[in-house]
Order: C-alpha cells, then sequence, then structure tokens
C-alpha cells in the first residue's frame, strides 16, 4: 500500500514538472516593466525559455512600443526591418520554437538606453515539439495537459487517503 502511494505520488511529481513546462513570463517583472530602468540582460539570466512560453511585454503603450527585430537591428537599435510590432501596451508573444529572439523599443533613444531584449528558447521540459516516444498520442498539448491535471488531483487525493 505504501509503495503504491509511493510510485503515485512519483507519478504526480512528474506530472507537476509537466504542466510547469509551459509558462508566461511578464518581461522585467517584478522589479520592473517594459521600461526605461530595467536591466533586460540580467533579467534573462534569472529565466529559461522553452518553446510553448509566453512573455508578456506590459507599459503605457503612450510611452513605448515592442518591436521585434533581427539581431542586426538589436545591435544597431533599428527597427527599419523589422519582423514584427506591438504597440498596445500588453503583447503577448509566443515563444513557439528553439531559437533566440530580439525585441527593442522603437521609440527614439530608448533602446540606445538599454531598452532592449534578447530571449534564448532553448529545447527542455516536455512542451509542444518533438516529444518522447511514450507521448506520441499527444496531439494537442494543452487539453492533454488539463487531462494530466485532473489525473494528478485524483492521485494525490487518493494517496492522501492511504
Ligand atoms: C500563450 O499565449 C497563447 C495565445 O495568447 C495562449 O493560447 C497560450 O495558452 C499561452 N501559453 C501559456 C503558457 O500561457
Ligand atoms: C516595421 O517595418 C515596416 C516595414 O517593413 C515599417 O513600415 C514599420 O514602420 C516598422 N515598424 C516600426 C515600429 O518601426
Ligand atoms: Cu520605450
Amino acid at each position: 500500500m505504501a509503495m503504491a502511494a509511493a510510485v503515485l505520488l512519483a507519478v504526480a511529481a512528474v506530472v507537476m514538472v509537466e504542466v510547469a513546462a509551459a509558462a508566461t513570463y511578464t518581461v522585467g517583472a517584478p522589479a520592473g516593466l517594459w521600461d526605461m530602468q530595467t536591466d533586460y540582460a540580467e533579467w534573462v539570466k534569472t529565466k529559461t525559455f522553452h518553446p510553448g512560453d509566453n512573455i508578456t511585454f506590459t507599459y503605457s503603450p503612450e510611452l513605448h512600443d515592442v518591436v521585434e527585430v533581427t539581431e542586426a537591428g538589436y545591435d544597431a537599435c533599428s527597427s527599419a526591418n523589422n519582423i514584427s510590432a506591438f504597440r498596445t501596451g500588453n503583447d503577448v508573444v509566443a515563444l513557439a520554437a528553439v531559437g533566440t529572439r530580439y525585441f527593442l523599443c522603437g521609440l527614439t533613444g530608448h533602446c540606445g538606453n538599454g531598452m532592449k531584449i534578447r530571449v534564448d528558447v532553448v529545447a527542455g521540459g516536455t512542451a509542444p515539439g518533438p516529444a518522447p516516444a511514450a507521448s506520441s498520442t499527444t496531439t494537442a498539448a494543452s487539453p492533454a495537459v488539463s487531462g494530466f491535471g485532473s489525473g494528478l488531483l485524483v492521485a494525490v487525493v487518493t494517496a492522501a487517503f492511504w
């Protein structure tokens, strides 16, 4: 009985890691946001971004914008050949694939003052993408994850009664 409970809890722990795999990060938070004060190079150091994660840029659209650029645009603080541009003040960007993404504020002087961020998206976790063999039937990540979540709840409750 105790052994079975331990196995269930171990399974539950694995499931919890899976549920935690896709995350949304508010750029600059909690100490700052998308602003002129935050050191984004320091901020990204405390995070590991995986495919399936999102980042949200939160700011006043009267003061800033968000422009996704190439590495050359990032280095030169130029949004001329941008990939995309946002200005809602609450811009959600999906980090769909492994790779490096570059964003800057397109307002005059802001990027030069450090308002730019480089986000490295690395493989890992169990986010959407090439999945382990056992997950070959998992085509849609979200429903599968909520299914796991319910299973986890049942497993934990059951284990607690043992
Ligand atoms: C990321 O954003 C998309 C679209 O806004 C949403 O469907 C998805 O659930 C978000 N993912 C996370 C981990 O919040
Ligand atoms: C993004 O690039 C397009 C041209 O591709 C340009 O018209 C637009 O002004 C640029 N956006 C910003 C915010 O610089
Ligand atoms: Cu700005």
